[in-house]
């Protein structure tokens, strides 16, 4: 694939565009990879000319950086090659948190067990297609929590997954969720005319793409990545910024929960040109290890399909090597572009002298395998797909400019928030406050983080311990499919798993029974019964 180039005629280009992709709005987040860019009818606020003037508001604002399908390949996480310098910043003078785990790497069910502060198992929300509604109607969720003692909260872009996933309850107004091409102009006319091929193949009952085999619901018509000569607010994330600055003058005068949730690097890892620039092809070095580690159930490579549902990768069979530099390269750029997003976003909450009482929290919804063990995406438990940044700033935190080094889980962000801005604490949060490790980084944190991944009828539940990670995959029946058994500190990539080794037994058994301590036994399905009664009880 060709760099896009001929920016003189963008602008025509971009409104045919634009005008082609309202009049197939149905589409859904679903079809496009989560690539949610062709939603609803968008309320786009007009930028004001001169700041809010800030009055009178004790309570901290909350801005909530959410970024799909970010693993930490930042600057200030050590990732050679990331460029990342309005993150790196905000590391700077914030705390960053390199031990922390989603629950359940997936969009969807990580989203909602951070956001409703319980885990998978209480939820039932393993997998996209189900509303925790629907399994706890009652539950108060974290932005409904500040919502209801006096907070103004708005949800920008992807935050609970889609609109079809969205609670209006946690917000004071709808969603904003602009209808922008998830393509460049030069490659919106095939995807839409490939949209259309689809809808007809599928409306005639086929179900799975003859070539690939891949079923029809899940193919996208349109490349894994590109790279268009198009300004930043062309896509999605520009215009969610685009936005947020506008709320920021509208409503920054009073206590605020501004969640903003950025698409990318999610596939496909489109971004405008000069962020490729940025990222020479030559400085990539290829993923190692490349192949998976010995002794895996099948299970966990089952569901690693994402990136062949684009037209460039259907194709069976391994990547070569450039080919794999191109899609790394890719991911970067579309980082480095979410990344110039925040900085935009952050400059004018300086301008606006709004730092100073806002909390900015940075959060990735699930990490991602860039080629490691030769897959692409989450939707496993290795730590590529759990492991994701986590950075917390606020003006006067003792732990500012430290990293913490502390085990944490996603479902701590919710207590720690409504702790910091001394909120009273739902009944049925299932994880502990970070707020004594924001004051003092090198504090004790859990001694085990939980994660769990589903595929069909397969539960795999993980433990992550201080040195070792330990999963354990149950089948139908209750039938163990297999185990995994990684010890981090001697083989940080995961290269090899040592569950069947003699010499590792007694270790196995010990971090068996602290897992099923952890999950109970129920196929694993069912978390111990929350206890918390205050943000900081377990
Ligand atoms: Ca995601």
């Amino acid at each position: 694939m060709k760099l896009q180039g001929n920016a003189a005629v963008m602008g025509t280009i971009q409104q045919k565009a634009l005008e082609a992709v309202k009049r197939v709005g149905r589409l859904s987040l679903a079809t496009i990879g989560c690539g949610g860019a062709l939603l609803g009818a968008a309320r786009m606020g007009q930028a004001q000319s001169a700041p809010a003037a800030p009055e009178g508001a004790t309570q901290p604002n909350v801005l909530f950086l959410m970024v799909d399908d970010l693993r930490p390949e930042l600057g200030c996480y050590g990732a050679a090659g990331a460029h990342t310098p309005n993150i790196d910043a905000l590391a700077k003078s914030g705390v960053t948190f390199s031990r922390q785990y989603v629950q359940c790497a997936l969009c969807s069910p990580s989203r909602t067990s951070m956001l409703t502060g319980v885990r998978p198992a209480t939820s039932d929300v393993y997998v996209i297609g189900k509303h925790f509604r629907d399994t706890l109607p009652d539950i108060k969720t974290l932005p409904q929590t500040f919502k209801e003692n006096g907070y103004y909260t708005q949800a920008l872009g992807k935050v609970f997954h889609d609109l079809k996933h969205d609670d209006p309850r946690s917000w004071s107004e709808p969603t904003f969720t602009p209808p922008t091409p998830p393509y460049g102009p030069a490659t919106m006319p095939a995807f839409l005319a490939g949209m259309k091929k689809l809808d007809a193949q599928k409306a005639a009952g086929v179900q799975f793409d003859p070539a690939s085999g891949m079923p029809m619901f899940l193919l996208v018509p349109g490349p894994s990545w590109e790279a268009p000569d198009v300004a930043d607010d062309y896509f999605w994330d520009g215009q969610i910024t685009k936005q947020a600055i506008n709320m920021l003058h509208e409503k920054g005068n009073k206590p605020f929960f501004m969640a903003v949730g950025y698409l990318k690097p999610h596939l496909p890892f489109v971004a405008p040109k000069k962020y490729f620039d940025m990222h020479p092809l030559a400085e990539i070095a290829l993923p190692s290890p490349d192949v998976p580690p010995n002794d895996l159930p099948p299970v966990v490579l089952a569901n690693l399909n994402e990136w062949r549902r684009y037209t460039d990768h259907r194709a069976p069979g391994k990547l070569d090597a450039q080919a794999t530099r191109e899609l790394i390269r890719a991911y970067r750029a579309s980082t480095t572009y979410v990344d110039a997003q925040i900085g935009r976003l952050l400059v004018e909450l300086d301008r606006m002298k709004l730092r100073e009482r806002t909390i900015i929290i940075l959060w990735g919804d699930n990490g991602y395998t860039l080629g490691e063990y030769g897959l692409w995406g989450k939707e496993t438990n290795f730590e590529c797909a759990t492991r994701v940044p986590l950075i917390i700033n606020q003006s006067g935190l003792a732990g500012a400019g430290k990293t913490c080094a502390a085990l944490t889980e996603a479902v701590d962000i919710y207590p720690t928030l409504i702790d910091m801005c001394h909120l009273p604490v739902p009944a049925a949060l299932e994880g502990r406050s970070m707020l004594p490790l924001l004051n003092d980084p090198t504090a004790q944190g859990k001694t085990a983080a939980r994660s769990s991944f589903k595929w069909g009828d397969a539960l795999g539940s993980s433990l992550r311990t201080e040195r070792y990670r330990y999963t354990e995959w149950i089948g139908p029946r209750q039938r163990l499919e297999g185990a995994e058994l990684y010890d981090l500190q001697a083989d940080p990539q995961q290269a090899h798993n040592l569950v069947n080794e003699a010499a590792q037994r007694d270790l196995k058994n010990k971090l068996q029974a602290q897992l099923h301590e952890l999950f109970a036994p129920q196929g694993l399905k069912k978390s111990k019964p929350a206890v918390a009664t205050k943000a900081n009880a377990q």
